[in-house]
């Protein structure tokens, strides 16, 4: 946190949202330390921008770049690790990987159809990737020669993206790879003064792509950073929160996420005072939050992402080699996230070709199906704070309370404990009918199952009244 700010937050005792905007694992303001680097604010953004990255909460992640090309396989051997990063596993050089810019030529692709199927699936942003670890660029990039420019598609890809999906409504994000396999001046670490000399040229090379893409596409919501976790950007903290400044000044309103940032001492994501740099947490990688241990991540913005496989998020011709979640499994992940006041985007690795895998259009039409008639549990949704139950997740928008129940009981009767003061007036089940609601003990109710089983998960919405005159009718055990 910088010095001035710093202490106009602690003195005016900031709070957004009913929450002290702080981690638990701060350390007490007078022992924080001085950084330059480090935390902009205290606390969530509240501004319009970021209300809308927040209320959208659902998003999609596309993962394509050359890699989808061989899709895991070199040289007749398949390899079972991410299919982009196959340059890596097979040990190519850069000059043979980027052969494969003469084979792009998708000729099934066709960015309305992405458009329309991201909307049909209920995702309000994409993610894409503009250029992966590989160093290959969606846009005819001036200061690169890997670029989409010198494929026989020629055409500037991520701009049809951007356009077709903007056209149905969709947010755009940029995902961005700092680290770049591709570039000469690329250091993992900065150990003598020739390393430091190409590695400045580097850094002035990735200024020089970001200012490209904000300005080719003023429409972009979101830059994502990947590929910053080397001892080179963590000691070049001062960099990432000028990257971040230098967003902001072109794009005012963009959101950056947490994992661009390093502080002064190499700390990041969180810096050395414990405090969020960047907009919203992005550490949740295939992994989501313990959604009652790990509470302290409804204090700030968070987004998680996702693949369907176990590890594969460019296009992997064999997917027989891991587990692949089912959409009921992606579907009770993107609720857990928004459970936790998350965002959740789910993972495409489109084809060569242009398509998406038979198992991506299915997910993406059973996830659909289900938003279109639940949707209303997911978008604008929030941290209910209401005490976890076994049969699944609870959400909150405003007054209303929803009950995403994924595992129904034999009982029929679904637990739900309220806080106090608090009464259930009524709960009907979303495009269905009213469901009984009977108080058992004080601050407990049973909400009854509908009468005919949905067979798949189905969301109950509470209608509640706080600070209600609640007493307790049912005398405390005395033991
Ligand atoms: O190495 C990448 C990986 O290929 C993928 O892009 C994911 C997406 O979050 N990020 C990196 C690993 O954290």
């Amino acid at each position: 946190m910088k010095r001035t700010l710093q202490i106009t937050v602690l003195l005016l005792g900031v709070t957004v949202g009913g929450f002290a905007q702080r981690q638990p694992q701060k350390l007490p303001a007078e022992q924080e330390i001085f950084l330059k680097y480090g935390a902009d604010r205290l606390g969530k953004r509240q501004d319009e921008n970021m209300k809308k990255f927040r209320d959208n909460r659902l998003g999609a992640f596309i993962h394509w770049g050359l890699y989808a090309i061989p899709g895991g396989e070199w040289n007749g051997k398949v390899y079972n690790e991410a299919a982009e990063w196959l340059k890596v596993w097979a040990k190519i050089p850069t000059n043979e990987w980027v052969k494969l810019m003469e084979q792009w030529n998708p000729t099934k692709f066709n960015p309305k159809v992405w458009a329309k199927m991201a909307k049909k699936m209920g995702v309000k942003y994409v993610k894409i990737t503009t250029k992966h670890h590989e160093g290959f660029c969606l846009w005819p990039s001036k200061y690169s020669q890997y670029t989409i420019a010198q494929t026989p598609y020629k055409k500037d890809i991520l701009g049809e993206m951007v356009k077709a999906y903007n056209d149905e409504g969709i947010d755009v994000h940029f995902y961005f790879s700092v680290l770049d396999w591709s570039h000469s001046d690329y250091r993992y670490d900065i150990k003598s003064k020739e390393d430091e000399v190409a590695f400045a040229r580097f850094l002035e090379f990735t200024d020089n792509q970001l200012k490209e893409l904000a300005t080719r596409y003023p429409t972009v919501k979101d830059f994502w950073f990947d590929g910053t976790w080397d001892t080179s950007i963590k000691k070049n903290g001062w960099w990432t929160a000028h990257v971040e400044q230098m967003l902001k000044e072109i794009l005012p309103g963009v959101t950056i996420n947490s994992r661009l940032r390093a502080d002064d001492y190499g700390k990041r994501h969180f810096d050395s005072n414990g405090h969020l740099m960047g907009d919203y947490e992005s550490g949740y990688e295939r992994r989501l939050p313990d959604p009652v241990k790990d509470l302290k991540v409804t204090r700030w913005d968070w987004e998680a992402c996702m693949t369907v496989p176990e590890n594969q998020w460019g296009y992997h011709k064999d997917w027989s080699l891991s587990y692949v979640k089912t959409p009921l499994e992606v579907l009770e992940r993107i609720v857990h996230a928004v459970s936790m006041g998350g965002n959740m985007v789910v993972n495409f690795g489109p084809q060569p070709d242009g398509d998406f895998r038979p198992e991506e259009k299915e997910l993406a039409n059973i996830i659909g199906k289900w938003m279109s008639v639940n949707g209303e549990c997911i978008y604008g949704c929030d941290y209910a704070s209401w005490d976890k139950q076994s049969w699944g997740y609870y959400t909150r928008k405003g007054k209303d309370v929803y009950m995403i129940v994924f595992n129904p009981p034999y009982s029929r009767h679904l637990m739900v404990k309220t806080p106090g003061n608090t009464k259930i007036t009524k709960a009907v089940v979303l495009s269905g009918k009213e469901v009984g609601v009977k108080e058992i003990a004080y601050n407990e109710y049973h909400v009854d199952m509908p009468a005919k089983d949905p067979g798949a998960p189905f969301v109950i919405k509470l209608q509640v009244e706080e600070n209600a005159n609640t007493s307790n009718k049912y005398r405390e055990a005395l033991t």
